[in-house]
């Protein structure tokens, strides 16, 4: 195994034991040391712990990429708590779900999501507080050398999956989270003097589990963004200080289109990767067009990861070896993987697909609250069942071929298709939808709604003539949309409702959704 701080903070404490003055932050024309954000994180412990904060209880993060958001955070670990982390583009259904089930006390949030609070307050628990992120006590806290943090503790609860339409709290210790970064930071390079340029937000793994925490355990430098765009980003890496970027895949297609208009405005094409020495891909899978055409452009060949909120890391395509497109590489050092038979459970050849398992010191500790799941997600010899499928090839590579649970990746993001319908359901003019994820050019796969229409509908439009069916039809198309985007994050809406007379089910009534997805592609 490789040797890693005990938590968060023991991480950051030993970083401003090194390199107090270095820059680990830097954002919007501010600069922030090390101890100037141990500093920061051990005011936001002392308010934690004013508002009754103790060790074990949830505060959650419901704010954008900033340095209060990191201060927050190792505040929140410094008080003991577990934090619960929130996408900021939630909307009430998510809200309601994470925030009661997390049963957390506090929730960090920014002025423009207040609302969004609000619309949900009345069923939480009335206990439940609500901290402005710029909140700045004067006061320093007592000093944060006594620690109580061991590994097994919790660290942070990301929820994710939603087989059943609501999402589960994976979590993960602080043993997980550094364990974690101690391979990550090892298998690629990563040291003292790297600046990471992190334009991902910081409420998914990604950015977090991976950007911040490598940074954090390497006492490196974070360029820190609010958010991605590909403009900006060609700027700052041609200004040459950046020498890791991370994104997704959506990411690095933005970057190509923007890449070549400016090489046809007359850019250098020989400065676009600026100093760069790693650019890493994951959360989706990156076609090998991709991978070419950034080679061909920037220089450099992307490195391609694989990972999930209830591991972080899996596996990486080798930092020095042979980067293959379409692959997702060899486990992280300390850390084992296979493929097994979906059916027999048992470890399959290579070459032959099955499911991915994983095992090793980055495995969470289960699901919060659901010992079900989490008994359902591991097999007896404690290998966690990834839900995805693949091989691997004889030389060791892994390859992604598809998902056993039924998910769509969108730019990144993930979307349960579960989760849409039953907001789709709720709606009058709805009596039956199913949604499935369709090929996507910009975001990998894009949500499409197949829905069959109330029976009222049904009944107006049959009695009206070609144009105002057809003008009846786009506003309801359009009021679905509407309606989802008010409950649930808008990357979640569809971006194709169809409408169907019925939706094909198989004798246990069961949506047949690959006769759907041949349907309406
Ligand atoms: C934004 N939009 C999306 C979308 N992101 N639509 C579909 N899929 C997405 N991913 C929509 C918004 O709803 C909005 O619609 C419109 O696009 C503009 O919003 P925006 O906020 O300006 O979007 P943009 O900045 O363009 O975002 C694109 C993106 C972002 C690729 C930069 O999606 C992103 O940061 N993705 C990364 C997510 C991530 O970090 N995943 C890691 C998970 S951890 P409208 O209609 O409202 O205007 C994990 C483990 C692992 O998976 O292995 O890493
Ligand atoms: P999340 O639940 O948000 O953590 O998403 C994790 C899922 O993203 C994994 O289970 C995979 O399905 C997918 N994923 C992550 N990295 C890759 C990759 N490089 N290629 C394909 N899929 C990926």
């Amino acid at each position: 195994m490789v040797s890693h701080p005990q938590s968060t903070v023991h991480a950051l404490l030993a970083a401003c034991e090194r390199r107090p003055r270095h820059p680990f932050l830097l954002f919007e024309g501010r600069r922030l040391s090390f101890a100037d954000v141990r500093d920061a994180a051990a005011r936001w412990a002392a308010l934690y712990r004013r508002r009754g904060v103790a060790k074990g209880d949830r505060v959650a993060l419901f704010h954008s990429n900033s340095p209060e958001f990191v201060a927050s955070y190792l505040g929140a670990h410094m008080a003991g708590a577990i934090v619960v982390l929130v996408n900021t583009q939630y909307r009430q259904t998510e809200l309601r779900h994470i925030l009661s089930d997390s049963g957390a006390r506090l929730v960090v949030t920014e002025e423009r999501l207040l609302p969004e609070l609000e619309r949900v307050r009345a069923d939480l628990d009335p206990r439940l507080q609500v901290v402005d992120c710029r909140s700045q006590p004067e006061e320093r806290a007592g000093h944060e050398g006594d620690i109580d943090l061991r590994p097994s503790d919790v660290a942070l609860i990301g929820y994710t999956s939603g087989t059943t339409g609501r999402s589960k709290g994976a979590m993960l210790t602080h043993g997980n989270l550094m364990a974690n970064s101690a391979a990550v930071t090892q298998a690629w390079r990563w040291t003292e003097d790297d600046r990471l340029l992190l334009t991902l937000p910081l409420f998914h793994i990604h950015g977090l589990g991976v950007g911040l925490h490598g940074a954090l355990v390497t006492a490196s430098t974070v360029d820190l963004r609010r958010g991605f765009d590909a403009g900006e980003v060609l700027e700052t890496l041609a200004a040459g200080d950046t020498t890791m970027f991370f994104g997704v895949p959506t990411m690095y297609s933005r970057l190509i289109e923007e890449a070549r208009r400016r090489v046809a405005a007359g850019a250098d094409r020989e400065a676009l990767g600026g100093r760069v020495r790693l650019f890493v891909s994951g959360s989706a899978a990156l076609s090998p067009q991709i991978f070419a055409a950034f080679e061909e452009l920037f220089g450099q060949r992307i490195l391609e990861r694989y990972g999930m909120t209830e591991t972080v890391m899996n596996l990486t395509n080798p930092y020095d070896g042979e980067r293959r497109p379409g692959t997702v590489g060899m486990p992280f050092p300390g850390q084992e993987a296979r493929v097994v038979d979906v059916r027999t459970r048992r470890p399959l050849p290579d070459g032959e697909t099955g499911e991915i398992q994983v095992r090793g010191p980055h495995v969470f500790a289960g699901y919060w609250n659901n010992p079900q799941a989490t008994a359902e997600a591991f097999d007896p010899e404690g290998w966690f069942n990834t839900g995805d499928l693949g091989f691997r090839s004889p030389d060791g590579y892994f390859t992604i071929s598809g998902r056993a649970r039924e998910l769509i990746i969108s730019g990144g993001s993930n979307i349960y298709p579960r989760e849409v319908e039953e907001v789709l359901l709720a709606h009058p003019q709805v009596a039956e939808a199913a949604v499935l994820g369709l090929p996507d050019a910009e975001y990998g796969e894009c949500v499409v709604a197949a829905i069959v229409p109330a029976a009222d509908f049904r009944e107006r439009v049959a009695g009206l003539g070609e144009e105002e069916r057809r003008s009846a039809i786009a506003e309801l198309q359009s009021a679905v949309v509407e309606w989802c985007r008010a409950q649930l994050a808008s990357y979640k809406k569809p971006r194709r409702v169809v409408l169907v007379d019925s939706l094909p089910r198989n004798a246990l009534g069961k949506v047949q959704k690959h006769l759907l997805r041949e349907r309406l592609t």
